[in-house]
């Protein structure tokens, strides 16, 4: 195919420095009149300018004010033959929103106007050079029926406004800012409108509008509060303001992202922006401040700061993940924010590395675009700038972040010129870090570790191990920072600057390094990649005691949990060939015995922690082991073990539910108080105990204990469930996002019904194929999430994948090519799964019209 390579970047032959846009808009012929001053690349000239442009109706094209023909055209590209090396340039084109959805470019999403332009969304708007390297002032007027679409907005400030014939009026829009056309957004429709205000540190005064759909002013306080926060939290850690007089945010219901950092005008996914304490659950709140922060964040480190081009993107995304989550871990807990992030690490970052889209943070190769916003750049990315963050300590990081804007405000840049800045201003030898931006594949490190009790001498020995990724044979040793604490028999943290080690940060950068600690007159327990400090996975043979010596005494949270994680997958593995005869160890069901004891004396300080730490590896975690995934055997083992909690902890678990109530407040204290009651309850409805707990929890409790108390009835697999579900739907059939969660519950059933069942809710009256919020809830937590049913030996879950991805392809490719990742592990699985999963991806390869979305990544997924 057409694919692009990083090697093969070359500067723009021509800029734009200003565009204005004049957007008549109506449903299925929109007319964009664009009128842009454009100037060559005098170092890289040309005499053709080629111009993008996807799904337009070409009307009329003048240069300088003459009407030019001579040019070709074809679907994905405008040339225009000998144009002078400045003139101006105006194209009159037409499109049809009502009929876009792909949800890019210009769409109706639900009777609003609203577009989507990262990646490359602008070509279906205008012919333009539509890639980040080629920055304008933008001044855009937008016309619409009046009664119909009172709000036009666009990036940037307001400065004309008025009626016009026939019922219709007019805004127009100047932002002040040069952008790349990615980051253009126009909205039009009928909102409620929050508004509020916000001074800046420097005294300057933003107004705040947040736009939701007629209705649903009560749910948008929350992610108003978020923005405050975020703007405050900016300005205090990174020393970074806001820049504009207005902020504006839109909430739509058709959406392929989560939100979207157009400048001074966010679009979100109405999923990630509305909540009330009625309809919404703790994660919820939760995720929507970290998103709303995200977009906020990008108005540094991506708007103002952008891309050279799109294999930066995790310029932009890594680190704008690394501040959001720096934001959420200063406002709340650290240790459950780090939880969550290396969960998707383990999950689903490892899984993409061990498989056909592997790609290192900054690819090489790309054909769709589209198909680069992975876990890969955005949470991997995070991670490399963790990394920094960790070698480079808060104030060596916030020297680099300050070179890096005054150096490249206004610019599009690299990730090798981030790297640079950071390097430069702190005398930090990057050449060997750099790797990580260009290696993909998740490197191992193997401990070992030696007392010797008369030298008093303790040895770590770590060697670092890279297996090849589908796209890259070799790989290079990287600089791995090991971040540790060694504990001694009582539990206490070694000062390790007694012992010879300067620092808790090890450097690892050759294939194999001996770390030696003197005056050790005990063999202590180690705790290693202390907060995660490093994106690989650890081979280790540390012995089950020592895992819960770390379990109960370590000083980090996050590794107390993690230490539980291998404890616990330990003993998976161990039992994997007794499949449902596999005996949790009786040391670990102390444990967590003991773990609930001291949470019912209020000895734990964190109750969310103890949820987490009560918690079986997921089926995703526990694959990472595995070059063949043995499916049968992880879940038999995995239920086994989860029924044996069950019954060892029934009366601790019982007291539990019986001791905590609910006050459904948002505090920290509250939320942590639902997060183990809900998985208490997760337990006692496998051994059918405080039965009358789950229902009342299910008909009346807090959305986040209601949905954990039916999902607790439908994984024991309850008689109650399905009575539950139906009980629930009747009560929140007006609310759309609820009923998402309700798809969400019903994709997690089980047993050889649930295939008719799935099939059957799409015939449900909230049900649609064109909106992806009901897809992903539906279809995408089935595949991702029921891993019993969708490897279901006889190929039904895949087949309903495959029928899924048939339908999308036609009309949201973007959306199934996110939902087909579980197919592309197919090599992962036993012959007969193998063959059943190919099959899928063989139909799909032959379609006659296969999106270049999915092509893509089938064609990886079979060569
Ligand atoms: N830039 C796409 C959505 C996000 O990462 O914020
Ligand atoms: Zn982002």
């Amino acid at each position: 195919g057409n694919a692009k390579y990083l090697k093969d970047y070359q500067p723009p032959h021509f800029f734009i420095d200003t565009l204005t846009l004049d957007v008549d808009l109506q449903p299925t012929q929109t007319t964009v009149y664009a009128r842009s001053e454009v100037r060559s690349n005098g170092a890289n000239p040309a005499n053709d300018l080629v111009l993008d442009g996807i799904d337009l109706t070409l009307k009329e094209v003048k240069v300088d004010g003459h009407t030019f023909t001579n040019y070709d055209i074809n679907d994905e590209q405008l040339l225009l033959r000998d144009v002078p090396q400045h003139f101006v340039l105006e194209i009159t084109t037409a499109c049809s929103p009502q009929t876009n959805s792909s949800l890019e470019g210009l769409y109706l999403s639900d009777g609003a106007y609203c577009t989507q332009c990262e990646a490359e969304g602008f070509r279906k708007i205008t012919y333009f050079l539509d890639r980040p390297d080629v920055m304008a002032e933008y001044e855009v007027t937008i016309k619409a029926d009046k009664a119909q679409f009172p709000y036009l907005l666009s990036n940037g400030n307001k400065i004309a406004s008025g009626d016009l014939a026939d019922g219709r009026h007019f805004a127009t829009w100047h932002d002040p800012f040069k952008k790349p056309s990615y980051l253009f957004a126009l909205v039009a429709g009928d909102f409620d409108v929050l508004r509020d205000s916000y001074t800046t540190v420097s005294g300057r005064e933003v107004a705040l509008e947040l736009y939701v759909d007629k209705g649903n002013l009560s749910k948008a306080p929350h992610a108003m509060a978020s923005l405050k926060r975020a703007m405050q939290w900016d300005e205090q850690r990174f020393n970074l303001e806001y820049d504009l007089d207005v902020y504006m945010i839109v909430a739509v219901d058709f959406f392929n992202m989560g939100a979207m950092e157009n400048k001074g005008l966010n679009v979100f996914n109405s999923k990630c922006v509305l909540a009330n304490e009625e309809t919404s659950t703790d994660r919820d709140f939760h995720l929507i401040e970290s998103i709303v922060g995200h977009e906020y964040f990008h108005n540094w480190t991506g708007n103002r700061v952008t891309c050279r081009d799109w294999f930066q993107l995790s310029l932009k995304e890594g680190l704008t993940v690394f501040r959001d989550q720096e934001f959420s871990s200063d406002l709340g807990s650290r240790a459950l924010n780090r939880i969550d992030a290396v969960k998707v690490m383990r999950t689903h970052q490892f899984a993409e590395d061990a498989g056909p889209m592997a790609h290192p943070i900054r690819p090489e190769k790309v054909l769709e675009m589209n198909n680069f916003y992975t876990v890969t750049v955005y949470d991997k990315g995070a991670e490399v700038i963790r990394m920094l963050h960790t070698l480079l300590g808060e104030q060596g990081f916030q020297k680099g972040m300050q070179c890096y804007i005054e150096r490249h405000d206004g610019q599009a840049v690299t990730c090798d010129d981030f790297i640079s800045a950071m390097s430069d201003a702190n005398g930090f030898d990057a050449s060997q870090f750099k790797r990580w931006y260009s290696q993909s594949g998740t490197p191992q490190v193997h401990v070992q570790e030696q007392f010797d009790a008369q030298q008093q001498q303790y040895v770590l020995t770590l060697s670092q191990h890279h297996s090849p990724t589908a796209d890259q044979p070799s790989k290079d040793n990287l600089l791995i920072p090991v971040a540790i604490e060694l504990l001694d028999s009582q539990g206490k943290a070694l000062s390790l600057n007694a012992h010879g080690v300067a620092d808790n940060v090890l450097q690892l950068h050759q294939s194999e390094q001996q770390f030696v600690f003197d005056n050790i007159t005990e063999r202590p327990v180690a705790v290693l990649f202390e907060d995660f400090s490093a994106p690989v996975k650890v081979q280790f043979e540390q012995s089950l005691n020592d895992q819960l010596h770390i379990v109960r005494h370590a000083s980090s949270d996050f590794s107390r949990w993690d230490a539980q994680q291998s404890a616990l997958s330990g003993c998976i593995l161990d039992e994997l060939g007794r499949g449902e005869k596999a005996q949790l160890d009786e040391a670990v069901l102390a444990t967590l015995s003991d773990l609930l004891n001291a949470a019912l004396a209020g000895q734990e300080h964190d109750l969310a922690l103890v949820a987490e730490l009560l918690q079986l590896p997921s089926f995703d975690t526990l694959s990472a082991h595995f070059e063949q995934v043995p499916v049968d055997a992880i879940t038999a083992v995995t239920e086994a073990f989860a029924q044996q909690i069950a019954e060892h902890l029934q009366v601790l678990l019982s007291e539990v539910v019986t001791q905590l109530s609910d006050d459904k407040q948002q505090s920290q204290q509250s939320v942590a108080k639902r997060a183990l009651l809900a998985t208490c309850m997760g337990y006692l409805a496998r051994v059918d105990t405080q039965l009358e707990f789950i229902e009342t929890q299910a008909h009346q409790g807090s959305m986040t204990l209601s949905l954990a108390a039916i999902k607790a009835l439908i994984l024991a697999q309850h008689p109650r469930s399905s009575a539950m579900l139906d009980e629930f739907a009747a009560r929140w059939q007006h609310d759309t996002l609820v009923m998402d969660k309700w798809f969400n519950l019903q994709a997690l059933r089980k047993g050889s019904d649930s295939f008719a069942n799935l099939t059957r809710l799409y015939q449900h009256p909230h049900f649609s194929w064109r909106n992806p919020n009901r897809v992903r809830a539906l279809i995408g937590a089935f595949a991702m999430s029921n891993p019993t049913q969708f490897h279901a030996k006889d190929g039904q879950g895949y087949a309903l994948l495959g029928d899924a991805l048939v339908k999308l392809n036609d009309i949201n490719p973007q959306n199934a090519s996110r939902l087909i990742t579980p197919l592309l592990a197919w090599r992962r699985f036993d012959s007969t799964r193998q063959q059943l999963m190919k099959e899928q991806l063989e139909r799909l390869k032959v379609l006659p019209k296969l999106s270049k979305d999915l092509f893509e990544k089938v064609d990886k997924a079979l060569s």
